[in-house]
């Protein structure tokens, strides 16, 4: 897939939430992000949420309540993380058109509303790497469903687990917040039990910032992967109230990731001046995982 339009979000490193921060250990994954469409062109969006897989069954009925029935597309974009160093196959089964990409290569290309049955493509995959996986839908009649499965010689064929889909990729940023926090910095938030797997709610943004809502007492982890289009050196900056911390990796491996800013008092919104200014050099087509809060 190119990778485009996400690098742009750099420019609006928004006014992060008071205390978000950013997860130091691996965090399981909620699913995939899907875009919902009223047209069957992948145009109009009407809809955008997150599954908890790809194993869905519509029958004559809609995703999403309003939509119309017979004449709809999806997009679903995430990552999958690999359990096994080893060659994975997906099966895909379904009724409508559907493309399938993995790491950025069209896989299967079926784009007719037609059934599916078992299209199966076979990719190597290394244990606790993520891949990048997209799957396009398009229903123009009839009833509507996708079944996306995936095998390996240690891996008995199932539906793709929540916890190894990841929607931070491609269009969406995931904030897990947590509410009724006390304190003001970000250990106030890091040392909670529940963080980072058991926020009080999940949902997607489409930018790096979160308003200024006026609440209080909450925490932000906001999680997901930059593509730069131009290799060069990028400049950072944060601004929050209370504080934050920006975390980035230099590869895909979020294990890779180090602090490169913070605010350790609020500033106001979208003052950059008062934040450190991070330089830093980025490859192209490199993902980045930002971590912050
Ligand atoms: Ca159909």
């Amino acid at each position: 897939m190119p990778a485009k339009r996400h690098f742009l979000r750099l420019r609006h490193f928004e006014p992060l939430e008071p205390r978000c921060l950013l997860a130091l250990e691996t965090i399981a994954g909620t699913g995939i992000a899907a875009q919902y469409f009223s047209d069957i062109k992948l145009q109009t969006i009407f809809a955008t949420r997150l599954e908890t897989g790809l194993t869905q069954n519509w029958g004559s009925g809609v995703p999403v309540a309003g939509l119309n029935a017979d004449q709809f597309s999806a997009r679903f974009l995430g990552q999958i993380e690999a359990t096994f160093t080893e060659a994975h196959t997906f099966t895909l089964s379904a009724d409508g058109g559907v493309r399938l990409w993995i790491n950025g290569r069209k896989e299967i290309d079926r784009w007719s509303d037609a059934a599916v049955t078992n299209a199966s493509i076979t990719v190597d995959f290394v244990s606790g790497r993520k891949y990048d996986i997209q799957l396009e839908f398009k229903e123009t009649g009839g009833a509507a469903s996708i079944d996306l499965k995936w095998s390996s010689a240690s891996l008995p064929i199932q539906s793709l687990p929540t916890v190894r889909l990841f929607p931070s990729e491609r269009g969406s940023i995931e904030r897990r917040l947590w509410s009724s926090l006390a304190g003001s910095d970000v250990a106030a938030l890091t040392a909670l039990t529940t963080y980072p797997n058991s926020p009080t709610s999940i949902s997607s943004l489409t930018s790096l910032e979160v308003a200024s809502s006026g609440a209080n007492q909450y925490g932000d982890l906001l999680v997901g992967n930059l593509h730069p289009t131009t290799t060069g050196a990028y400049r950072f900056y944060i601004a929050a109230d209370d504080s934050a911390e920006l975390w980035l990796s230099n590869s895909a491996d979020p294990l890779g990731k180090q602090r490169i800013a913070l605010v350790t008092s609020p500033t106001a919104i979208r003052d950059w001046t008062t934040t450190p200014m991070i330089l830093l050099s980025v490859s192209v087509n490199k993902a980045i995982t930002t971590k912050e809060t």
